[in-house]
């Protein structure tokens, strides 16, 4: 089994309760299991700035998926929770990202691994650090990346990490 980390972010419609759904579509069939879940966080839209603020989260898993089949599994939960592509960085009802499978570094025309930009992006980085206190990314822990981002308004939600269970 290989340990995967996955990002989740939402912001139409009600986020939380679709990265719920996804969370326990991807755990479905066995092939992924959710080893940990974040807190959800509120968090400032990055990237294209005139949108509603977005809930994001990060999962750890545990699967023998390789890269490609893990991620038709992403693309079809993602598929099946309604998400429409209208444009790049923009709102979206759910978007499920692989952040990182084990040290796979891995290119194709569908998927990049490490996924290219967790090191500029708060929104994930504070979330998976919450899961994945020591882990390196490009050759740096994570408090390192984070301390050149803006972390302004990126702020957990009450509750705990059981939010996406039945
Ligand atoms: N793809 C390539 N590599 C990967 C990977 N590692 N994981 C391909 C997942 N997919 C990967 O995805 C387009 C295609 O990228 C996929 O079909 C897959 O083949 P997309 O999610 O539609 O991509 P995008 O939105 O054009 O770009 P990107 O950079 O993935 O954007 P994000 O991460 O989806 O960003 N602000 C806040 N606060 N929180 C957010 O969650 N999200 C976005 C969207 C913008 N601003 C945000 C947030
Ligand atoms: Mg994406």
């Amino acid at each position: 089994m290989t340990t995967g980390y996955l990002g989740l972010g939402g912001n139409i419609g009600d986020p939380a309760a679709t990265m719920a759904k996804a969370l326990r579509a991807l755990s479905r069939d066995g092939a992924i299991q959710i080893a940990a879940v974040s807190r959800l966080y509120r968090t400032p839209p990055w990237g294209k700035l005139d949108q509603p603020a977005f809930l994001n989260a990060c999962a750890r898993i545990e699967t023998d998926l390789s890269p490609e089949p893990l991620l038709e599994r992403c693309l079809a939960t993602e598929h099946a929770l309604k998400r429409e592509r209208i444009e790049r960085w923009g709102p979206r009802t759910i978007d499920i990202d692989i952040l990182l499978l084990g040290t796979a570094r891995f290119s194709s025309a569908r998927l990049t691994l490490p996924h290219p930009r967790i090191t500029e992006r708060a929104f994930v980085l504070i979330p998976l650090a919450e899961i994945a206190p020591d882990l390196v990314v490009e050759r740096w822990p994570l408090p390192v990346w984070l301390e050149g981002l803006d972390t302004a308004g990126i702020v957990p939600l009450d509750g705990d990490a059981g939010w996406w269970k039945d």
